[in-house]
């Protein structure tokens, strides 16, 4: 059986055709008939089959640690919930929703808070990623939209690519970024970033700019364009070429800290061009002053007309797979549903259509504020969905503190490696991707269809189900009585267009009257989606015309900021944070699958080499971060890519996969005053080496509370660990325990241990003071069957098979080529990408390693001259 469906990983929103083989294996591939990304995955995309076992799933609710019914769990939480309402009143709850549930579960949870329940307090970890592009397009613009589309990207002259690492977050619109450059090398790219990311590979200039500094480049190119514009052609236009006539080129070049020639050869192809597209994404967004950033983008597009025709643009790139949708049933805080805001007429409007009296009147907090107000005690309940933010929020220490003080935490999940369900007293099991049906729109506003193609394990129930479910207990269940997620999607679209007359830009109330089963077979659609429109609108803006009371577009004045994070003598270095190729945000997900794992193991630190040796800390050497909030551990890489006085650091590990590498312990709840979305990507931080003689490897057959002193790093079957002392006391206290016969080797210097339950082998673990070579492979299949050979167990014991072979880091994830094979190759003659693909495969499938390739080339090239 094959079925079409969407990745539920980024804001590409790629089509995937799952296919359900005989043996009960799925097999997934790419869409060709799928606009976004015609037939392309990425490797994230390309490993979605292997996400789909049912270990480390949430399978059935739970009431205060204890497994109960539906019934039960839900009367659990619509009773709790009443009790609070009726005793502090609907501003004392709120919902913390996500990007990542589907358009169907979204509109239902901000119909339950904003139309039912009566609060606006329900906002969600888009405030995190694209509340300052919203802020950015409402003000120019009128309308949270983005004007254009993908094809956008291909056929523009200049691609500017800001705050943006899209080869690894993006990859498949980069993949086809890099394809349309390779067809027309006139074609320009720039990347602006203080990193030297892997998207630089297609570059033809990057400017590593002072981090926060965007707006000033901006301006200055504003100020250069100033002369073009004819007098009052947008409102607001005086008042901003003022302000970017205090940004000439010198004092640009200086403030962003960029070689003045640099600048000026990036403004001359910027002026010169005839299209221009700009990508931006969380570089620019993740800042205390992210919404000015935006405009400042958007104000250069419109001041010289690269916007609403093809190949030109603002495009800020969503990074979830629906955020854009979420932002459309209106799933922020400060925003009411289908675009609507907290106006009298809106609120009556959406009043009639949703039957209700109690609207929400005024926004309702924004996620920091929000979990500031719970650590408060004047939230006191709180319903979170589809998100981690125990470690995505900044300062998660708090935020766990927070959640710790709340009377009542319902958790909506899927998984058991989220660090937010330990806080839960109401656990609900939601469906997966796969088990789900509804719809997702991706950065170029395209709505698509997620499809189930596996029945739903256990007692799992999809978001929206569990929302109505929970508003018919409170009482609201008329307005709740769906029984499938296309009359959710209907409802939706119905409002879209309810007087709407072309007031706001979201309206598909073409698709309002779809019947379930052309619901089913929607295909991908951009909207508007109207009666004029019917089979959606491809690019916004091409009259001129934004959805201002005026019409009129707006320039906005920007007066560049600095980051608000400033290092001081005792936090010298400035932390910046963000994403791996192979991850996704808290790994819930993608930690697991061991070929994800593989390209980046570790959670680095990315330090500069003249830091580096100032601090005496070596490749690889284990580090630790401290910033006034708190620590996190890391594996230092040393290299230029990172301009020196900065540090980088990804966000992903969460507490079941390092003892403590949480990026937002250290990160501070500084926000932008526009949007609330925090300055993620800055934080003043010390950087130390950490002296751990002990190192090794631990594998075992289940997952083991390690004690406090061992350092650990989690890859699917197997812990990484560091000590300074060597501790094995827990083992033998646990082998005591439960049973199990322990072998050793040792001596002063290194310690491999095996625990045994008769013939099965429970726990692997090697523990040295110098480098040991382990064939992890054998010793993760031992596990696998009874071992009863001696001469085997010996050989386990010291570190596995006979012929033990280094295969190195796995660079090409997709077809699982090494680091190793890779030089061999290259050393051999291998002097292309295309070469090593050839030869080995690598950089054949998702292509997203290839700039990697290039780089190792480039390096032994280099070692070769010397
Ligand atoms: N592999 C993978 N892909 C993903 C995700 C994932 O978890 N994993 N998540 C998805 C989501 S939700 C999102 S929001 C997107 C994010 O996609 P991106 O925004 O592309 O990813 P990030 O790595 O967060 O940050 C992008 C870049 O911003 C740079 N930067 C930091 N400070 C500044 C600055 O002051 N100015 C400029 N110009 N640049 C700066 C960083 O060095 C970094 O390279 O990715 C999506 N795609
Ligand atoms: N320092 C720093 N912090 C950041 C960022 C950064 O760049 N730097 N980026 C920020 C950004 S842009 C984002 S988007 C956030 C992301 O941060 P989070 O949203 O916290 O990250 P996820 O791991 O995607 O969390 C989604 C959760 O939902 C669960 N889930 C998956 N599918 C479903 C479903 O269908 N239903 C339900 N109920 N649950 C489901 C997953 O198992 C997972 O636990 O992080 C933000 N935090
Ligand atoms: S580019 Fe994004 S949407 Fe496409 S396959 Fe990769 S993660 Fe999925
Ligand atoms: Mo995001």
């Amino acid at each position: 059986m094959t079925v079409k469906t969407t990745c539920p990983y980024c804001g590409v929103g790629c089509g995937v055709v799952v296919t359900q083989n005989p043996n009960g294996s799925v097999s997934v591939a790419g869409d060709a008939d799928h606009p976004a990304n015609l037939g392309r995955l990425c490797v994230k995309g390309a490993a979605l089959g292997e996400t789909l076992g049912l270990a480390g799933r949430l399978l059935a609710p739970e009431v205060d640690g204890q497994i109960a019914s539906w019934d039960r769990a839900l009367d659990a939480a619509a009773g709790q919930l009443a009790e609070i309402i009726h005793q502090h009143g609907p501003q004392a709850v709120a919902f913390y929703a996500s990007g990542q549930l589907l358009t169907e579960d979204y509109y239902a949870a901000n119909k339950l808070m904003k139309g039912f329940i009566g609060s606006a307090n329900i906002d969600t970890n888009s405030r995190l990623c694209m509340s300052s592009a919203v802020v950015g397009y409402k003000r120019a613009l009128g309308a949270d939209a983005v004007p254009g589309n993908y094809q956008d990207i291909e056929t523009s002259d200049l691609v500017v690519l800001v705050g943006s690492n899209a080869a690894w977050a993006h990859p498949v619109l980069y993949q086809r970024l890099a394809a349309a450059k390779a067809q027309r090398p006139a074609m320009k790219v720039v990347v602006i970033d203080p990193r030297h990311t892997a998207t630089c590979d297609i570059a033809d200039l990057h400017l590593a700019l002072k981090p926060g500094t965007d707006a000033g480049l901006f301006n200055g190119l504003l100020n250069l364009l100033a002369q073009q514009i004819p007098p009052d052609t947008f409102d607001g236009q005086q008042r901003a070429l003022d302000a970017a006539a205090a940004w000439p080129l010198d004092r640009c070049a200086a403030f962003c800290d960029l070689p003045r020639d640099d600048l000026a050869r990036f403004y001359h192809w910027f002026i010169s061009a005839d299209r221009a597209v700009t990508l931006y994404t969380m570089g620019i967004n993740q800042s205390s002053s992210g919404s000015d950033k935006c405009n400042a983008i958007i104000n250069v597009h419109l001041a010289s007309g690269k916007f609403g025709r093809e190949g030109c643009g603002p495009f800020s790139l969503t990074g979830q797979p629906n955020a854009m949708g979420g932002r459309e049933v209106g799933g922020l805080a400060n925003q009411l549903a289908c675009h609507m805001g907290f106006n009298p007429q809106d609120i009556a409007r959406l009043g009639r259509f949703w039957g209700s009296k109690r609207i929400a009147e005024t926004p309702g907090l924004m996620a920091v504020e929000l979990f500031e107000a719970i650590y408060r005690g004047e939230v006191k309940a709180v319903w979170i969905m589809g998100t981690n933010p125990a470690v995505s929020l900044p300062d998660s220490d708090r935020v766990r503190e927070a959640l710790r003080r709340c009377p009542l935490v319902i958790v909506s999940e899927v998984s058991t490696h989220s660090d937010t369900l330990a806080f839960a007293d109401i656990r609900f099991p939601a469906q997966a991707w796969g088990e789900k049906n509804g719809t997702v729109t991706n950065s170029e506003r395209r709505i698509s269809r997620q499809r189930a193609f596996v029945s739903a394990p256990g007692e799992t129930r999809p978001d929206w189900w569990i929302v109505a479910q929970l508003a018919q207990r409170l009482g609201f269940g008329e307005a709740f009585s769906w029984h499938h997620p296309a009359e959710v999607f209907s409802e939706h679209a119905r409002l879209s267009g309810f007087e709407n007359h072309g007031s706001r830009a979201f309206d598909i109330s073409g698709l309002a009257s779809l019947s379930i089963e052309q619901w089913d077979n929607l295909a991908p659609i951009q909207w508007p989606v109207t009666a004029n429109a019917p089979r959606g609108t491809a690019r916004l803006l091409e009259t001129g015309q934004g959805w201002h009371p005026s019409k009129r577009l707006q320039l906005i004045a920007v007066e560049p900021q600095n980051a608000q994070a400033q290092t001081t003598a005792h936090y010298p270095l400035l932390l910046n944070t963000g994403r791996i190729r192979d991850q996704w945000h808290t790994m819930t997900r993608t930690g697991m699958v061991p070929r994800l794992m593989q390209h980046q193991p570790l959670p680095w630190v990315l330090i500069h080499p003249d830091d580096a040796s100032h601090l005496g800390i070596g490749e690889q050497s284990l580090v630790r971060l401290t910033s006034p909030r708190g620590w996190a551990l890391g594996c230092a890489r040393i290299s230029v890519e990172q301009r020196s006085g900065e540090l980088f650091m990804p966000m992903h590990w969460n507490n079941h996969f390092a003892s403590q590498s949480r990026v937002n312990a250290l990160v501070a709840s500084v926000i932008d005053p526009h949007s609330g979305q925090p300055e993620s990507k800055q934080t003043a931080v010390r950087l130390q080496r950490v002296t751990a003689p002990w190192r090794g490897s631990l594998f075992s057959r289940r997952a083991l509370e390690l004690p406090r002193s061992i350092m650990w790093w989690r890859q699917a079957a197997s812990w990484k660990l560091a000590a300074s002392t060597l501790d094995t006391g827990w083992i033998e206290m646990l082998a005591g325990r439960e049973g199990w016969q322990l072998q050793y080797a040792r001596s002063d210097s290194f310690v491999h241990l095996l625990a045994w339950q008769g013939a099965t082998l429970q726990l692997a673990l090697y523990l040295s003071r110098h480098e040991t070579m382990l064939d992890e492979q054998t010793i993760v299949a031992s596990f696998d069957a009874p071992v009863t050979d001696p001469a085997q167990r010996h050989q386990l014991l010291a570190g596995g098979g006979a012929q033990q072979t280094l295969r190195g880091r796995t660079v090409c994830s997709c077809m699982g080529v090494s680091e190793t094979a890779i030089c061999a190759a290259i050393a051999a003659g291998g002097d292309t990408p295309a070469a090593l693909g050839k030869q080995l495969g690598c950089g054949t499938q998702c292509g997203s390693c290839v700039p990697e390739l290039r780089a190792l080339i480039a390096s032994s090239l280099t070692k070769a001259a010397h």
